[in-house]
């Protein structure tokens, strides 16, 4: 397995749509397992492929406090999403940077797994919260592309100000 570099706001690439899967080969299966490594060892709860600048639909979540409950979304579609909630983001491509985005309280997905079983899932908490979120960069959108234009610019500079610092 490897850790894959995160591409970080406000970087284009992470504009970029993904494709879909159209094959699930030992590519697609290495390239979950170095996801997976890459979202534990951050530390996250999820990661989508576009942040490793790989514009594929693949996501990976674990929501859970042992970080042993990996989820592997290939393709993963939104069919139904209902009720709203408030809720703190984080992203790993945004580091240190946390607000609120409203979100659907409950969804309902379907996806492949790693086997190429069609498979459906109803989730609501932060699971639900977590799956919005990595679809939302599939499709080229980060967290904050939610939340006002003077609070972009305000991430945007404190970002550009972290990366001066680190140089
Ligand atoms: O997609 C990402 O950038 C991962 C992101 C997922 C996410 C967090 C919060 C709400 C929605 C989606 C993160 O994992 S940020 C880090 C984080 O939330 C976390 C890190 C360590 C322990 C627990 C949570
Ligand atoms: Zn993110």
């Amino acid at each position: 397995m490897a850790l894959l570099p995160i591409l970080r706001f406000p970087d284009p690439r992470l504009k970029k749509v993904a494709v879909p899967v159209s094959r699930i080969d030992d590519s697609i299966r290495k390239l979950a397992a170095d996801m997976a490594e890459t979202m534990y060892e951050a530390p996250g709860i999820g990661l989508a492929a576009t942040q490793v600048d790989v514009h594929q639909r693949l996501i990976v979540i674990d929501i859970s406090e042992e970080k042993k409950e990996l989820r592997v979304f290939v393709n993963p579609e939104l069919l139904r999403c209902e009720g709203a909630v408030l809720g703190e983001e984080g992203c790993l491509s945004v580091p240190g940077i946390y607000d609120k985005v409203e979100r659907a309280e409950r969804v309902k997905v379907k996806y492949l797994d790693l086997a190429g079983k069609a498979c459906t899932l109803e989730a609501e908490g932060l699971l639900a919260v977590c799956i919005q979120h990595e679809i939302d960069h599939l499709n080229g959108k980060v967290f904050v592309d939610h939340l006002s234009q003077l609070k972009q610019t305000r991430i945007r500079n404190k970002l550009a100000k972290q990366a001066r610092v680190t140089a």
